[in-house]
């Protein structure tokens, strides 16, 4: 898990791409899937771009994966 104390309106925490508060797993299968054009909505893709190059690619999935592993 990522680290906590954060709710849903404060500040983006990194990583949470569906926006709800928390970087967890189901915000790494929700980037996945938009990797594999599948037909999902990102609430936050900003949030998801970890390595800051201004696009959502598999790179910034490893890091994602990489951050709720740490
Ligand atoms: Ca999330």
């Amino acid at each position: 898990m990522c680290s906590t104390g954060h709710e849903p309106g404060d500040d983006p925490v990194i990583g949470d791409i569906n926006k709800d508060g928390a970087c967890d797993m189901s915000d790494a299968v929700l980037l996945m899937g938009w990797l594999l054009k599948e037909d999902v909505t990102l609430a936050d893709w900003e949030a998801g771009g970890m390595n800051k190059d201004g696009k959502l690619t598999a790179a910034d999935f490893t890091l994602v994966k990489r951050h709720l592993l740490a």
